[in-house]
């Protein structure tokens, strides 16, 4: 078996290709792609390799087929996906489950069997024509003990540049790990392609995950989400394995808090998509180690994370140069960035929606040529830009990068871990909870978002997404959360829970905070981890006194913060917390399998909590009734 493959991939893909394959003695990798190129046929394959010319190479051929375009400044290009391809494929993806097993509802999955054969066949032949990219890369820094290898099969250029910005490059991880490489593998395929280079055969998108051979499929989309196999993809063969084996795959963002007298605070920050997650990485003053995705052990009786990742994919709508200076700046300068679904001015810039300046009349974006006021078919007007339009960078290219963070095997030693989703009208805008069990339920477990545009859907509705990760859970919920809860046993140092709320409003619906405000929150947090500031106990959680936040604001942000604004904005709003409980135990009452009874534990504990508080001070209680 092992010679065929050996012999088949030698006669496929040509005596330089091969060779590279072959410096990886790795039996199980030769007979995956062996496998998959017979099945998919492409007409040629680039194995890279990891030279500096293999990267040029993908970089070039991305140029040559038209699946990207130079933009004026120079390492700058843009990619488009197809209009109706523009977020993740939330309908489409599934987890292959086999018989006899079962998921919760709100995790998709199809099964096993049937999509098995339907994916082979939605493949076979897909490549003809083509060239496909075989690609190595490590998840995590190389050398640790965090380090996953992955094998990426792809017939699409971007997918394989973008990659190779956002993911440290793995060819020798393979060759060093040999036969003992556990690695994950991804199969993709863009499909045929219009005219504009976007996948054509919507209607047979797929992306299926294979939990027991650790592969996942996607075929006939180009939508990063949909098909950087390393991205999303991975996350859900990590959380499997990382669920028997007692380490956690977090949608988390590691950050530096920069406390007093040069002390350094790494935080982790779960946020559902277009929730602020990238720009509290990116927070001015403090230092960002990762934006999406981030691995946690317990090491040495502390929690450790990774980034996963070494690049970003992030959202550029709103991307402004007030709020957002790091981003502005990085792009803005030259060097390589993917845009994607971003306006192109006839010039070659680019512009989408938030940025600062002049809207441009014209251009191409998304939805092709487009004019100021262009409707689509149902008479809705199309955006300069797609509101989950993106761009892809290095993290090297962020002046505020903790670059010996980043790639320390042995990962950061996390101080806190904080949850916030985009809630008009619950949560104040920061609050400790009293300890991990509390903090796991009542802040990642009961956490909900009002949909964004990062999926495809409705906009604006609340969402139950516990811990920013519902969308990629590959496991059961009960297990997950119990994996969450457990992870705190044993650890000489326990990491402190923090809710935030970027989006809450006032009566008249205008947000009740500037987007900088939360630059003073994590200092805030900071301190707390450190103990370095007291705090007032609510019926939820611990929040912040007065006098600290009003220094604070001055320190930071060189900013009055009045007492009014701190008495609306920390107001305990307990009908709807009240409300909140109702929902969530509902939730788990009733959607979710064999459900923890410890969820409703201390989530009935917080309902008696509040309940008292109500009887004693109303229905809004403000912080200095509480002092
Ligand atoms: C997100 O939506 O959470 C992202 C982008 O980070 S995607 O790759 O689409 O998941
Ligand atoms: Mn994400």
């Amino acid at each position: 078996m092992a010679d065929n493959d050996l012999k088949y991939l030698e006669e496929k893909i040509g005596k330089e290709g091969f060779e590279r394959l072959k410096r990886i003695n790795n039996p199980a990798l030769h007979s995956f792609l062996a496998k998959y190129l017979k099945l998919c046929n492409p007409d040629r394959v680039f194995v890279c390799a990891d030279t500096p010319e293999d990267f040029e190479y993908i970089r070039q051929t991305a140029l040559k087929n038209g699946e990207e375009r130079r933009l004026a400044t120079p390492g700058h290009t843009i990619h488009f996906d197809n209009y109706g391809d523009q977020g993740r494929d939330k309908k489409n993806t599934g987890i292959l489950l086999p018989k006899g097993k079962k998921l919760d509802e709100a995790i998709e999955t199809k099964d096993r069997d049937t999509a098995l054969q339907d994916i082979h066949e939605v493949l076979k032949d897909i490549m003809k024509g083509k060239e496909a990219f075989v690609c190595f890369f490590c998840l995590g820094p190389t050398n640790s003990i965090f380090s996953i290898p992955a094998v990426q099969l792809t017939d699409s250029s971007y997918v394989a540049h973008s990659e190779s910005i956002l993911y440290r490059p793995g060819y020798e991880e393979f060759v060093k790990q040999g036969p003992n490489a556990r690695f994950f593998k991804f199969v993709h395929s863009q499909g045929e392609l219009d005219e504009r280079k976007t996948s054509k055969n919507l209607d047979k998108r797929r992306i299926y995950i294979d939990l027991e051979e650790d592969i996942v499929y996607s075929a006939n989309t180009q939508y990063g989400g949909n098909t950087i196999g390393l991205k999303k993809l991975a996350m859900r063969l990590a959380i499997n394995r990382g669920s028997k084996e007692g380490w956690l795959t977090e949608h988390m963002l590691i950050m530096r808090i920069n406390g007093p007298n040069n002390r350094k605070t790494y935080f982790l920050g779960a946020f559902p998509s277009l929730c602020g997650k990238t720009s509290t990485a990116l927070l001015e003053g403090e230092n960002i180690v990762g934006d999406d995705i981030a691995y946690l052990r317990k090491i040495d009786g502390v929690v450790r994370a990774v980034n996963v990742e070494k690049g970003m994919f992030g959202i550029i709508q709103g991307v402004n140069s007030k709020d957002d200076k790091y981003q502005w700046e990085a792009l803005h300068t030259p060097g390589e960035i993917i845009f994607s679904n971003v306006l192109v001015t006839p010039e070659g810039y680019v512009h989408w929606i938030g940025k600062d300046g002049e809207i441009p009349e014209r251009g191409e974006n998304h939805s092709g040529e487009w004019y100021k006021g262009k409707k689509d078919a149902n008479g809705k007007e199309i955006p300069v830009s797609h509101p989950n339009a993106r761009f892809t960078i290095d993290l090297r290219m962020f002046r505020n990068l903790d670059i010996e963070a980043l790639h320390d095997p042995n990962g950061v030693e996390v101080g806190a871990i904080v949850y916030g989703g985009r809630d008009s009208d619950t949560w104040v805008p920061v609050e400790e909870a009293f300890d991990w069990v509390h903090g796991i339920i009542t802040k990642g477990a009961s956490l909900e978002s009002e949909t964004t545009a990062a999926t495809l859907g409705k906009e604006g509705v609340r969402e139950f997404n516990l811990m920013s990760n519902l969308d990629f859970l590959s496991i059961p919920i009960s297990k997950y959360i119990e994996a969450n809860l457990k992870f705190a046993e044993g650890l000489k140092r326990v990491p402190k829970i923090f809710g935030v709320n970027y989006f809450l409003k006032d009566k008249n619906g205008q947000f009740m905070n500037e987007k900088t405000d939360k630059r003073v929150w994590y200092k805030w947090m900071e301190l707390r981890v450190h103990n370095d500031v007291g705090a007032i106990k609510t019926p939820t959680g611990l929040i912040p006194e007065y006098e600290d936040l009003k220094r604070l604001f001055r320190q930071v942000l060189e900013k009055d913060y009045s007492f009014e604004d701190y008495t609306k904005q920390f107001t305990i709003r307990v009908p709807e917390h009240l409300a909140k409980i109702d929902r969530i135990v509902n939730i788990y009452k009733t959607k979710v399998i064999d459900p923890l009874p410890i969820i409703f534990e201390v989530l009935e504990e917080q309902r008696k909590r509040l309940l008292e508080y109500q009887k004693k001070y109303g229905d809004y209680i403000k912080p200095e009734q509480l002092r």
